[in-house]
């Protein structure tokens, strides 16, 4: 019987107040794991709490910004001591600046980094030890289309999320032998609040130029829902994967295979 179950598992979502990190701690929930997410605002964390308990589930939010170091070790220890050991890890928190390079800041590179590089990094290094005290775990990162593709005003995210994959085949090269899997999973353009301004509606009531591109790139002629992530995650989450390592699952409706519908 393959095992997707998640039961008595503790996962840490980062970022996970909405959007896509509420969608996979939603999935992993009910599969059986307790879930720990954070945010930067606690604000943000008693809306994301609201929200999962109108969603049926007890979950644990703390305030964090995953590119500090301090923060993050203290909730790590707080997690572990209070609630359990963190078996699976998701490094979900990012943000994404849409300026033409060379019209960036070096600060505003230095920012997209920390947060979406930096960060996943710093989160996966304070939850390994234990890991490997408890004889194995998960780690999920989210990568991106950007972590194989560029595209204009997006240099930073880009850079990040390809540097993401390659943090996520280290630490599965590296840790594997613990029993840790680590691998990622890149979403295709899904509807969340971080691409809302490329999906809005324009004066005249047409579709956003960028979100008629992404419907003729994408087989499936839609944008991806927070949820179609939910899945994959489990699989990766659970026992099931157990022999999957270093892997960068696209969940992209095909984009990636795709050279694009003919106008
Ligand atoms: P989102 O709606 O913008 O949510 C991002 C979450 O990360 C928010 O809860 C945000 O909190 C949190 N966050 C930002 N900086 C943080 C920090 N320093 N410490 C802790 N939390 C922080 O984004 P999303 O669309 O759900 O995307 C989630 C992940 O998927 C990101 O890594 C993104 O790059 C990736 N992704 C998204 C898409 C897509 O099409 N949407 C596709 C591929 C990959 P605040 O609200 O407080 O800022
Ligand atoms: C953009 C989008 C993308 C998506 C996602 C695609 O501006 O191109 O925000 O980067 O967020 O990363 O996989």
């Amino acid at each position: 019987m393959v095992d997707f179950s998640l039961k008595g598992k503790t996962a840490l979502v980062t970022g996970a107040s909405y959007g896509i990190g509420f969608a996979l701690a939603k999935a992993f929930a009910g599969a059986g794991a307790t879930i720990v997410f954070n945010d930067i605002k606690q604000e943000l964390v008693d809306k994301g709490l609201a929200a999962y308990e109108e969603a049926g589930i007890k979950a644990h939010g703390f305030v964090c910004d995953v590119t500090n170091e301090e923060q993050v070790n203290a909730l790590v220890e707080d997690v572990t001591q209070s609630i359990g050991h963190i078996n699976i890890l998701v490094n979900n928190a990012g943000i994404i600046k849409r300026i033409p390079m060379c019209e960036m800041t070096a600060e505003q590179f230095r920012q997209v980094i920390d947060i979406d590089l930096n960060g996943p990094f710093i989160v996966a290094k304070a939850v390994i030890p234990d890991m490997i005290r408890q004889g194995g775990g998960k780690i999920i990162n989210i990568c991106s289309m950007m972590s194989e593709l560029g595209r204009e005003t997006v240099s930073a995210y880009a850079a990040a999320k390809g540097g993401l994959k390659m943090l996520t085949k280290n630490i599965a090269s590296e840790y594997g032998q613990y029993n840790i899997q680590c691998n990622g999973i890149g979403p295709g353009y899904i509807a969340t609040p971080q691409t809302a301004p490329l999906r809005e509606i324009q004066p005249d009531g047409s579709r956003h130029p960028f979100d008629q591109f992404i419907l003729a790139k994408t087989p499936a002629s839609r944008w991806g829902e927070a949820e179609d992530l939910a899945g994959p995650a489990v699989f990766l989450a659970s026992p099931a994967s157990d022999f999957v390592n270093g892997h960068i699952l696209y969940v992209d409706g095909g984009i990636l295979a795709y050279i694009g519908k003919q106008p």
